[in-house]
């Protein structure tokens, strides 16, 4: 039996380093490129609070590199990083995913001592004798993986606290491409006492007794990454996994905030709910820097005054974050998704709209419907010119070749709805 002792160690993944921002909307004074170095703010903070708190090792869990490097300063950003926790005698025990699988990097410099790699071909054990602590891993050779590379991880060793390190999207997870299946199940049954997983970012801890573990990314990158973003802290106590905590380490918290319009009368009233609503975020975002994504909603009898000038709100709203935070608050984007305000007066007026809303409501669930505009709609996409159907800017046209018809059926809803309630006029 191996001498047991008690310490803590950190268990992080997804850190996407220097991973190009996408998918963000652009304008004068975006903080993108502030964005784009938060995954390297993040990760430094990591290494601090592991200095700070006399941790034993990092395990990182895939997905450390975004993808393969423009140049050699990615990976000299990272081994910089390795020294700070090399001097305060602290090891790394590092795996790589999709991201940063064998294939995708051409790029490579050499580990320093204290930094343990998985091997690509096969699974593989580090020990780490005086702590009693044994690894198990294997990192991905090709971006694609998607056999149950689990199944082949080697039996628990007997006496030692087993850690399982792996990169997977589990099974049925459906936002996630099958990298690595393998069940919950399966994973419980290996007899480890820890499942250090990576890939899914958001942080979750799936199963206790074994302890099977997400720990999310460790920066948001966009409005779908909401929240605090870190690694987890594990204290081990007499051989065992004892407790769980999730540190923040982000520099930059996104938040989307969803905005009730319903029963509004003037525009600035809603600036006046938007702002309350961005101060809230600002106070929940712990002293980091918000970055919202602001959905306005519902039926407000200022719809057109809003409507006739969407940039002049839009940029109202962007100034008022100004006012409340300065640059602690950044207002990435505002999605206006307002209908007019239904006209009361005449009975039989409402009928016909709420005919017509019911209409477009149950198109959207309509699979012969659905199936019918998908094939129409992609035969006149696919006509298009190719540069065309490239154009970031016509998102509808994409959305059409896609096949999805979600947004367009809500917006052609609100536009059918607005041309039947402005005919009274
Ligand atoms: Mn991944």
């Amino acid at each position: 039996m191996a001498t047991q002792c008690d310490f803590e160690f950190i268990h992080a993944a997804d850190i996407h380093l220097d991973s190009p921002m996408r998918g963000l909307a652009r304008y004068d004074g975006a903080p993108i490129e502030r964005l784009a170095n938060c995954a390297r703010e993040a990760f430094s903070n990591l290494i601090d609070y592991a200095i700070a708190e006399h941790v034993r090792f990092v395990v990182i869990a895939g997905d450390l590199y975004d993808g393969d490097w423009r140049d050699f300063n990615t990976g000299l950003f990272f081994i910089q990083e390795m020294g700070r926790l090399r001097d305060a005698g602290i090891r790394v025990v590092l795996l790589y995913g999709n991201h940063d699988a064998a294939n995708v990097m051409t790029r490579s410099l050499d580990l320093p001592a204290n930094v343990h790699s998985f091997d690509h071909k096969q699974p593989s054990s580090i020990e780490f004798d005086e702590l009693g602590v044994v690894f198990h891993g294997q990192s991905f050779e090709r971006r694609d993986v998607t056999d149950n590379i689990a199944r082949a991880y080697p039996a628990p060793w007997p006496g030692r606290l087993n850690i399982g390190v792996l990169h997977t999207a589990l099974e049925g997870n459906s936002q996630h491409a099958s990298y690595a299946p393998c069940t919950l199940g399966e994973l419980a049954a290996k007899g480890y006492d820890y499942w250090a997983l990576g890939h899914v970012h958001q942080a979750c801890v799936l199963h206790e007794q074994p302890y099977i573990v997400f720990p999310g990314n460790l920066q948001g990158r966009h409005a779908r990454e909401c929240g605090p973003k870190g690694a987890y802290r594990v204290s081990v106590r007499d051989g065992a996994i004892d407790a769980l905590e999730h540190v923040a380490c982000d520099v930059m918290r996104w938040a989307e905030l969803n905005i009730k319009a319903d029963g509004i009368d003037e525009a600035h009233q809603l600036i006046g709910r938007i702002t309350q609503a961005l101060e809230a975020a600002v106070n929940d975002a712990d002293a980091r820097t918000l970055a919202a994504r602001i959905t306005v909603t519902g039926r407000p009898a200022c719809y057109r005054e809003i409507m006739r000038d969407q940039e002049g709100f839009i940029a109202d709203v962007r100034a008022a974050a100004v006012a409340l935070a300065g640059d602690r608050a950044w207002v990435e984007k505002v999605k206006l998704k307002i209908a007019p305000a239904l006209d009361t007066s005449d009975p039989r007026r409402q009928d016909a709209v709420s005919e017509l809303a019911e209409l477009l409501t149950q198109a959207g669930g309509d699979e012969t419907l659905g199936a019918q505009l998908r094939a129409e709609f992609g035969a006149l996409v696919a006509k298009l010119p190719a540069e065309l159907r490239a154009d970031p800017e016509l998102e509808m046209v994409r959305q059409l070749g896609d096949g999805r018809l979600d947004h367009i059926l809500d917006d052609l809803g609100a536009y059918a709805i607005a041309q039947v309630t402005a005919r009274g006029d």
